[in-house]
């Protein structure tokens, strides 16, 4: 795209990053599978790697299709640059390992995707890293956890599973104002629906698993940088770790991302009406949804998300045992961890995807025994409805809860 002013969201998705190509004109960028680049000669293999000549040397530390999808959500975020990663731990994993260390201290939403928690506590604990996680969606929490060590506020918002909204201008203030950074995690809600740097953040995360690409075929991430000033440092950390992204997977999240404003729209219209409808079923116990009047943060969520999102978590009356039936009778949304895609899935977190927590962080994080997950996807909206609600009409007999999540997703 030749760009002469600035373009709106839709138009970035199809264009941001992806100019015809040079050679032929193609419109879709080409993929530059080749894990090595040839060079002229000695002298200009010698000024690529001196840094002299910005031509491409090998992979893992740049490809020009992996440039297209980082200038692409770069672009989308409203940030300056962007690294693409083999996966969201792998972006969320490199941000670690290189703003924390020995002796240094990072505040963090407690209901976080559950390896993010994991990671700190059980890997980067093991070189001295602190960590402290507190519900981020009461701000005063997050200034009761800053230490004087504190280097990074890392925030989920909304978070995972529990859809908690914290505050993100917040949450920069106490961030900056103790010489920390603050990373958000924009999973859930994808460029389109927030924008994590008009409040403050200094790095925008993603799960491009998600809704960047949203087609259930590709595990990737994405960090972003408001400016270039944190970006040397981390390009650093992330070739030389080796989490770099492949250009097959890159393409696929491009071709993705032409689509991602529709989806997202279409998925969040889907929510909005099963929200509504699934907070009036007799079976059911509440609703946490960002778009419905009962959620803790309803008013925050209208200040700062442009819309309510595609994710909803619910509990049964019946607990854990009538999710279980539930989970096992759907037809159309699917029983699979992931969220963000085209098709519907539904899950329980505290035996899968937040099962590595074990039982009393997930108590304190607020994830129930009962919790049920769904990532409301894009096919018409009565076909969901009706095997959702077909599903809740065999969710019947009360049961007691005696769940006791023990295996790992
Ligand atoms: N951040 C958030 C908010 C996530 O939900 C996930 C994965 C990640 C980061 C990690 O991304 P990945 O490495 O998988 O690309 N969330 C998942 C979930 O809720 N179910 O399965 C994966």
């Amino acid at each position: 795209m030749k760009k002469t002013k600035k373009t709106g969201i839709d138009t970035d998705c199809i264009h941001a990053g992806q100019e015809p190509d040079k050679l032929f004109g193609g419109i879709s960028v080409p993929i530059y599978q080749s894990s090595t680049f040839a060079f002229e000669n000695a002298a200009q293999g010698a000024a690529r790697f001196g840094g002299t000549d910005p031509g491409y040397k090998y992979t893992r530390l740049g490809n020009p299709t992996t440039a297209a999808l980082e200038e692409a959500v770069a672009t989308l975020e409203g940030g300056e640059k962007a690294l693409a990663t083999s996966s969201g731990m792998s972006a969320i994993s490199t941000i670690f390992m290189t703003f924390l260390g020995q002796g240094l201290h990072v505040v963090s939403t407690d209901s976080v995707y559950g390896p993010t928690r994991t990671v700190l506590e059980k890997e980067f604990a093991r070189f001295g890293a602190e960590s402290t996680f507190v519900d981020t969606s009461d701000i005063n929490a997050i200034k009761r956890a800053i230490k004087p060590n504190t280097k990074l506020v890392y925030i989920e918002t909304p978070s995972n599973p529990t859809l908690a909204i914290t505050d993100i201008s917040q949450a920069a203030k106490i961030a900056h104002s103790n010489g920390a950074i603050l990373v958000v995690d924009n999973t859930f809600c994808s460029p389109i629906l927030q924008k994590p740097f008009d409040f403050g953040a200094d790095i925008v995360i993603h799960s491009m698993t998600k809704f960047l690409n949203g087609h259930g075929d590709v595990v990737a991430g994405m960090i972003v940088f408001k400016d270039g000033s944190l970006f040397p440092q981390t390009k650093n950390v992330l070739v030389q770790m080796g989490g770099t992204i492949d250009p097959h997977q890159a393409w696929l999240v491009l071709r993705g991302i032409k689509t991602l404003s529709m989806r997202v729209k279409v998925a969040q219209e889907n929510s909005i009406k099963l929200a509504f409808e699934l907070v009036k079923h007799p079976a059911v116990a509440w609703v946490k949804y960002p778009g419905l009047p009962s959620h803790p943060q309803h008013d925050l969520s209208k200040k700062q998300m442009k819309g309510p999102g595609a994710m909803i978590s619910f509990e049964l009356k019946n607990g854990i045992d009538a999710g279980r039936t539930l989970m096992d009778s759907v037809k159309i949304c699917t029983l699979a961890v992931s969220l963000g895609g085209v098709e519907t899935l539904i899950q329980h977190p505290a035996s899968m995807t937040h099962a590595s927590l074990g039982a009393a962080n997930r108590k304190l994080s607020g994830i129930t025994d009962g919790l049920v997950r769904l990532s409301v996807g894009c096919e018409d909206y009565e076909d969901i409805r009706n095997d959702l609600f077909d599903a809740l009409e065999k969710v019947t007999s009360p049961k007691p809860q005696n769940m006791e999540a023990s295996q790992v997703g």
